[in-house]
Parts: C-alpha cells; sequence; structure tokens
C-alpha cells in the first residue's frame, strides 16, 4: 500500500468512524432528551404546615434542608391547597375541585367505614403515568381507602409500591400509632416500626435508589407534622413539654428526612432529571411566625392563611433555580403539570380543573400560560383570590396585601378593587353547585365546622 492509498484508505476509513461517533453523539443527546422528557418526580407534601414554619418564606422556625431546596429551585410565593386534609388529597389526586369529585369535608375511611376513593370513577395521576412507564411509589398517609378491607386500592390508584401508615382502622386500636411504634404497612406486609416517619423516609430511598434507571413517581404525604404531638428520635432524650415546642420539634425532623431524600436523588446522579415539589397540605396546626409576625393557626381555616402553604419546586431540567415567584398556583394545578412534565397529554375525556405552570417553572412571561385566579373550598364554603383580592361565598372581600389578617373593609378610595371584586365574583358564580357526596356514609357524617381530624 502506497503512502497515498494509505490516506486514501484511512479517510475512507474515518467516515464511518467519523458517522459513528457522530451517531453515537446524537444518540446520546437523544437519550438524555428523551430523559428530559421524562424527568423522575417527587411530590412531597407535609401534613400540617403552612409557610410560617418555613425559613426560607421568613418563619422564625429553622428549615435548612427546605430552604436549600428553595435556593436551588423556584420557590412560590402564592400556592393554595384547601383548608384540610381530604379535600386537598382528593383534589391534587384527581386534578379536579372539590364541587367536581365531591370529597368537600374530611374523612377518614379506615376510621368511618366507606367506600372510600373509587378508582372506577376517578385516575390519579399516578396511574396515568404509572401506565406511561414510570416506576411509582407512595411514602406516608393514605386515609381515603380502608386498606384492611381493600387491600389492593393502592395499586388500583397507581402504585406500584407503598409504605403508608394504614390509617386509624375501626376496632383495631394498635392501627393508631403512626409515629413511635408506628403501624406501617409495606407492600401489604404490616410491622411495627420503632418510628413510622424513619421507615417511610428510608423505604423512598431505597427505592429512588433502586429505581434511578427508570423514570420513577414518588408521592410522598408525610407523616409529620400531623398530631399527635410529642418526640422525635432528635429530642427524645430531653422531651420538649409544650405544644408549639413539640411541634417544633416535628419540623425539625421533617425537614431532615426531606434533606435526607433528597441527598439520597443527589447522591445516585439524578439531580439534574428529578423534579422535586415541596409543599404542604393545610395550614398550620400550631401558630408559627411570619416576617416577625405572629401567624394564625391556619388548618381549617376559612381564610387565605387556611390554605396558603409553602410551594418549592426544584425542576433544573426546567429552570436554574434561585428564583422566587408571584404566579399563582392551586392544588388541581399539580395532576396537569406532572402530565406536562412526563410530556404526556390529558388523557381523552378527563375534566381537569388545573393549569400547567411548567410555563411558570421556565420563568415565560406570558400571562395568556398562566392562571390569574386560585380556588379553594372546604364544605359549602368557597374562596378565590388573585395576586390582591380574596373573595369568598360569604360576601367577604379584603385586600391581602394591606389586610392579610382579612379584618377590615376594602377601602373605597381603592378605585381598582370594585372591578377585581367582579370578575373573581364572575369565576366564583360560573363554577357548578357540589357532585353529589362520594358514599352514602360521606354522606351521612356530621357536616361539622371544623372536624376533628385524626
Ligand atoms: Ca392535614
Amino acid at each position: 500500500m502506497t503512502l497515498t492509498s494509505h490516506r486514501l484508505a484511512s479517510v475512507f476509513l474515518s467516515v464511518p468512524l467519523a458517522y459513528l461517533l457522530l451517531r453515537a453523539t446524537s444518540l446520546a443527546a437523544a437519550e438524555s432528551l428523551a430523559a428530559a422528557d421524562r424527568p423522575n418526580i417527587i411530590l412531597i407534601m407535609v401534613d400540617d404546615m403552612g409557610r410560617d414554619w418555613v425559613s426560607c418564606y421568613g418563619a422564625k422556625h429553622a428549615t435548612p434542608n427546605i430552604d436549600r431546596l428553595a435556593a436551588q429551585g423556584v420557590r412560590y410565593e402564592t400556592a393554595w391547597s384547601m383548608p384540610i386534609c381530604t379535600p386537598t388529597r382528593v383534589t391534587l389526586l384527581t386534578g379536579q375541585y372539590p364541587f367536581r369529585h365531591g370529597w368537600t369535608r374530611h374523612y377518614d375511611v379506615p376510621r368511618r367505614g366507606g367506600g372510600g376513593l373509587n378508582w372506577n370513577r376517578f385516575t390519579t395521576f399516578a396511574r396515568v403515568l404509572r401506565d406511561a412507564g414510570y416506576a411509582t411509589a407512595i411514602g406516608g398517609k393514605w386515609q381515603i381507602n380502608d386498606l384492611s378491607k381493600q387491600p389492593d386500592a393502592l395499586k388500583h390508584h397507581g402504585f406500584d409500591e407503598h409504605c403508608v401508615w394504614t390509617g386509624a382502622e375501626a376496632g383495631r386500636p394498635t392501627t393508631g400509632q403512626r409515629y413511635w411504634d408506628g403501624h406501617i404497612m409495606t407492600n401489604g406486609r404490616r410491622e411495627t416500626a420503632r418510628y413510622g416517619p424513619d421507615k417511610i423516609n428510608d423505604f423512598l430511598v431505597d427505592f429512588a435508589t433502586r429505581e434511578r434507571e427508570t423514570p420513577f413517581l414518588i408521592y410522598y404525604p408525610m407523616l409529620l407534622v400531623h398530631g399527635p404531638h410529642s418526640t422525635t428520635p432528635l429530642n427524645r432524650d430531653d422531651p420538649p413539654k409544650e405544644k408549639s415546642n413539640q411541634y417544633a420539634g416535628y419540623v425539625t425532623y421533617m425537614d431532615r428526612l426531606v434533606g435526607q431524600l433528597i441527598a439520597a436523588v443527589d447522591r445516585a446522579g439524578l439531580k439534574d432529571n428529578t423534579v422535586v415539589i415541596f409543599t404542604g397540605d393545610n395550614g398550620s396546626s400550631a401558630a408559627g411566625q411570619l416576617l416577625g409576625e405572629p401567624y394564625p393557626k391556619g388548618k381549617g381555616g376559612r381564610a387565605d392563611w387556611g390554605v396558603h402553604v409553602p410551594f418549592i419546586v426544584r425542576a433544573p431540567s426546567l429552570s436554574r433555580g434561585g428564583r422566587v415567584s408571584r404566579d399563582l398556583i392551586d392544588f388541581t394545578d399539580l395532576y396537569v403539570t406532572m402530565l406536562d412534565m412526563a410530556s404526556m397529554d390529558v388523557p381523552a375525556g378527563a375534566t381537569l380543573d388545573g393549569v400547567s405552570f411548567v410555563p411558570s417553572l421556565r420563568g415565560g412571561d406570558d400571562p395568556f400560560e398562566k392562571r390569574n385566579w386560585i380556588y379553594s373550598q372546604i364544605g359549602d364554603f368557597r374562596m378565590i383570590r388573585d395576586w390582591h383580592h380574596i373573595l369568598d361565598s360569604a360576601g367577604n372581600f379584603h385586600d391581602l396585601d394591606k389586610d392579610p389578617r382579612q379584618e377590615r373593609e376594602v377601602s373605597p378610595l381603592d378605585k381598582m378593587a370594585p372591578g377585581r371584586r367582579q370578575r373573581l365574583q364572575m369565576i366564583l358564580d360560573r363554577f357548578p353547585a357540589d357532585a353529589e357526596a362520594p358514599f352514602p356514609e360521606f354522606a351521612a357524617a356530621p357536616k361539622q365546622r371544623r372536624q376533628k381530624e385524626k
């Protein structure tokens, strides 16, 4: 072979090599695009904690792990849940407002009976994602089916795996424990865990690590920081006596567990392709502080402070983070947003009330892609707000910038207010009447103004 022909040969050889290299590069790019199209999703929802216990929102109590998440993500100033557990959970699972799904009040199915959340009627976001190939797990509290009577309920609702406190089941006193000696069911097997929240967090760390090669969904409705309040593994040797200090101890421990889960995800190399959403299911059950002022106890409250919850999203594939957003979010938005994140269309025939906040995460400023009101409901009480004003079905109307405690009439000098009120009233008026109760026992349950929640 002459030098020339050798050169020629290497040119010919190098073509397919270059082609292969190019192809390998574009395949890798395509794979990473596909991965970005289907990020892992971790939805963390604390039980009974508003913004008044989260330091990055201006609370006195320190939550370093949540603050770190906010620094790496987008922290939303204005997100609304429902005032209490059950309506919030069914709303986020179904993507529908309470007037549409009918679970308008709190109701513990394991304790009080009834058919629970009907998988023939409702398709949860978890089921949609699982059917699209996501590995799915739930850790925490369910309470909207009786798992002793419907042991496969969580599978029907879309979860491959579970590690949950079953909720206090009628006639089975040991099931009432969720913390120390907690009654925890892991993939159908019941056991007494030394400390329930640790057991669940460890399970989720294991799940995320195991499923690192598959897109996964973790729905984490945490046990903490709900009552009964006592000690955690961090303060058991020096037990706090005051209820507010016990609650504060729970917040500290919750923050630590969140930090451990996120650290495990990051250690597994999943940070860039995992969306972490952190929020709460209703206002705090112990009054905290916000921006140096005492804040009203929120849980069950028929006011902004009952439903105005922390909402933080770390989504490196969508946002560089380190941002605070005034865009409005309510709990129906989670369903459509998670589908949007997974590059999926809304299933045909589904009625969903939410708006995806993916455009907001991307930092878009098109107002037509965003909400200009958010909504919440408990029983037959309905409320709606925009960035400044709140209006409820009892006719109360307040300026939340000037009057966050909702104590004063809006000033007649505020020329913008009447138009805003009229707009909010029109939206409230357009909503339909409440759907029928989901099952007869629910309908028969007493309609207490503030039901004691277990
Ligand atoms: Ca709650």
